[in-house]
């Protein structure tokens, strides 16, 4: 095994080495130190931080997944945007605003967060409004009806935080740290869901026909965000060895099943799986083979909303270059001024 692996990984992804000494081609007494301490880190359970060594693989795993997850965040605003001018009540309004506000904040951690390891933000900005770069499959659904809006807050927000409250234990800090404060936002989203579902199931014949219909349609691509089988997920185990993930995409499947039925019960809708049954001898409830030619379909690009998702976002995008060059104009000026005032301080001090 070379050295600039972590324990436990494939030896085909030979990419885990620290950038300088790729660049040389030999490890350097520094490196070496680097990597001796990162491993103790992650063996202790400890956190890597921004300005400790760490193997280029590392790094460019802990990128991918969170300007993914950063991007899933900012589209993840669309859906739900979409009704924020339709909801039934000014209070249904003033709180579904403020979950896509929260939205636009867990985006804006997770930027900062992948920043740390010298990607910039502009970067992650092209690759998304370009369309190269991945986002939550879930957020190219379209949003018909209101009920999805309590879909979208007990499944897909749901599905988040199964997924998310084991990311606050991973082993970059800044990643870990941002977790914490996304997940306690998230569990206020999936009861805000929970809620309106129930509402609408306490509600005329229609509107529990319209919860239930939502519910149908949103159940499995829900159960997918948490990605293909372990057995087709080629970044799990590297990432399980570095502690970033800390379960594999079925096992958190599982666990998100084993929380919905319960649930689903106290709502009255019925999950819609006819092979989804408790199993007394695993203890676990045992559910239906999921369509994962859909799932690879929406990661290509042909679900129902990629196209106009990634347009609206680039539009967006282009539509506030003012602000930001007004930001970046007064923060110039700003500089401007205070170095000036350093200048002229300096003067009185030598006069
Ligand atoms: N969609 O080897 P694995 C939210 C890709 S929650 C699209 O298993 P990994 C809150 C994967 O990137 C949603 N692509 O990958 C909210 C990889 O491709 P790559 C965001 C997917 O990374 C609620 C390939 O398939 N949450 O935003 C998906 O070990 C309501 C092979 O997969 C996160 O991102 C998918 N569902 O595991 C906001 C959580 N699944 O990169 C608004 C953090 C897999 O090699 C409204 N991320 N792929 O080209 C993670 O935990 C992981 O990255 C997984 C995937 C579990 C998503």
């Amino acid at each position: 095994m070379d050295v600039f692996e972590a324990p436990g990984t494939a030896p085909e992804s030979a990419a885990a080495t620290q950038t300088a000494a790729a660049s040389t081609g030999a490890p350097t007494a520094e490196d070496e130190q680097g990597l001796a301490r990162f491993l103790e880190l992650i063996e202790s359970d400890a956190r890597v931080e921004p300005t400790d060594w760490m193997p280029a693989a590392y790094r460019k795993t802990l990128v991918r997944q969170i300007s993914q997850h950063a991007h899933s965040e900012i589209i993840g605003m669309q859906p739900e945007g979409n009704w924020i001018t339709r909801a039934p009540s000014l209070k249904r309004k003033a709180i579904l605003m403020a979950k896509v506000q929260d939205e636009a904040g867990h985006g804006l951690y997770l930027y900062s967060a992948a920043q740390t390891l010298g990607t910039d933000r502009d970067t992650m900005f092209e690759q998304l409004i370009t369309g190269k770069a991945k986002y939550s499959s879930i957020f190219n659904y379209l949003t018909p009806t209101w009920a999805d809006m309590g879909s979208i807050g007990w499944l897909v927000d749901g599905a988040a935080i199964c997924n998310q409250v084991p990311l606050c234990r991973a082993s970059y800090g800044p990643y870990g740290r941002a977790m914490v404060r996304i997940c306690k936002e998230e569990s206020f989203h999936q009861r805000q869901g929970f809620e309106i579902l129930l509402s609408l199931m306490n509600g005329t014949d229609a509107q529990r026909q319209m919860a239930q219909e939502s519910v149908n349609r949103w159940y499995a691509p829900a159960l997918m965000m948490f990605g293909p089988p372990d057995e087709d997920s080629p970044n799990s185990q590297q990432s399980m060895a570095w502690k970033i993930k800390r379960f594999s995409n079925d096992d958190l499947r599982q666990r998100f099943v084993d929380m919905l039925v319960p649930q689903a019960e106290i709502l009255g809708v019925t999950l819609p799986d006819p092979d989804l049954k408790f199993n007394e001898e695993t203890g676990h409830y045992d559910f239906g083979e999921l369509d994962w030619s859909e799932f690879y379909e929406v990661l290509k690009g042909n679900g129902q909303a990629n196209t106009v998702r990634v347009a609206k976002r680039r539009a967006a995008h282009e539509n506030g270059a003012w602000v930001r060059e007004a930001a970046r104009a007064y923060a110039d000026k700003q500089a401007a001024a205070a170095e000036a005032a350093a200048l002229a301080a300096n003067e009185m001090v030598a006069a």
